[in-house]
């Protein structure tokens, strides 16, 4: 028989047998659409151009379809391997500085840079967006969000045509990171995905969470969202952003392969090779809800894995 060792890292939180888990319906009619929304964040009540907080605009596009979770639970339960790889590293992480902060747009680009954030910021419009997030260890949480499309950074990068893949890189503060002394991971921590995906409207460069700074612990000053994938593709406290045009092996595919693959796109019929992904704990309420293919994105997101069907694209 083979014996197989349990690796400590993104273990199932779900421990429960499927039977004690209530999978009640839920919150489209109750929640009554913008209304929990609105009272949760009010950056969204206002008129469409009315800015909020942080001066940004609200974009209704992308309904939760979920109350927004609780911002103590969201800003307490973190993944931040830098830290340690225990769920609290809040505290931790508060020591990492958040200003000045420069990020480099480098590789196949025609114009490589090194961006204050404070100026970049200056050169994008701002807009709040509520996205749900779903972490492969099957926990899930519904944020407002603010930030700019990814796109826009692309097009300041202007990549060439011979970029074909994009790469998030985390800081490596070591003095601040007590993590990045665990040298069995490969740090840095880098995630990645193809130009087509970094383009898309819904892949989101965050500067804000309910309406203040991103805190250090979700990822503060800058991180990148992929709502349709899961979490561990999106990146925290990013440092460098490359253009390339070899797909690259990220943290988590170098560190298991056989779990974690590049694409990582949320699909609740294949389950992850030590757990199901047919449902999710909300953050916060601690309800279980049915998990949801691109994590409900689809109908933005699908078009682009159109021809990739032999591809890994769910692990
Ligand atoms: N740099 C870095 N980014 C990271 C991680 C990490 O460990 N280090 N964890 C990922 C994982 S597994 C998840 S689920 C989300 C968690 O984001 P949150 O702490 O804001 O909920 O961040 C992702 N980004
Ligand atoms: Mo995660």
């Amino acid at each position: 028989m083979l014996i197989r060792i349990r690796r400590g890292w993104e273990l199932p939180e779900a421990a429960a047998t499927p039977e004690a888990l209530v999978l009640r319906r839920r919150a489209w009619l109750r929640a009554a659409g913008l209304g929990a929304v609105a009272i949760a964040a009010p950056g969204l009540a206002g008129a469409q151009t009315a800015p909020g907080p942080m001066n940004a605009v609200a974009n209704s596009r992308f309904q939760p379809g979920r109350d927004i979770t609780p911002e103590k639970d969201a800003a307490s339960y973190n993944n931040y391997y830098e830290f340690g790889s225990s769920k609290s590293v809040a505290a931790a992480a508060q020591k990492l500085p958040q200003s000045p902060w420069t990020l480099k747009l480098e590789g196949l680009v025609e114009k490589p840079q090194e961006l204050d954030l404070g100026d970049l910021l200056k050169r994008v419009s701002l807009e709040e967006r509520v996205l749900r997030h779903r972490c492969v260890e099957a926990w899930a949480m519904t944020v407002p969000w603010t930030g700019f499309p990814m796109a826009e950074l692309v097009k300041l990068a202007a990549p060439t045509s011979a970029a074909r893949f994009v790469v998030f890189e985390t800081i490596q503060d070591r003095a601040r990171m007590p993590g990045l002394r665990q040298s069995w991971y490969p740090w840095p921590y880098q995630e990645g995905c193809t130009l087509a995906e970094a383009t898309n409207e819904l892949c989101f460069l965050a500067v804000g969470m309910y309406g203040k700074p991103v805190p250090a612990q979700n990822g503060g000053p800058i991180r990148v969202l992929f709502p349709w994938k899961y979490g561990f593709k999106s990146g925290k406290a990013l440092t460098r952003i490359r253009f390339t045009d070899t797909r690259p092996v990220s943290f988590w595919e170098k560190l298991q392969p056989s779990e974690y693959g590049f694409w990582a796109n949320v699909n609740p019929a294949v389950p992850h090779p030590r757990w199901s992904q047919a449902s999710e704990r909300l953050l916060g309420s601690n309800e279980r809800v049915p998990t949801q293919i691109f994590n409900g994105y689809g109908e933005f997101v699908a078009p682009i894995y159109a021809g990739l069907e032999k591809e890994a694209l769910f692990l």
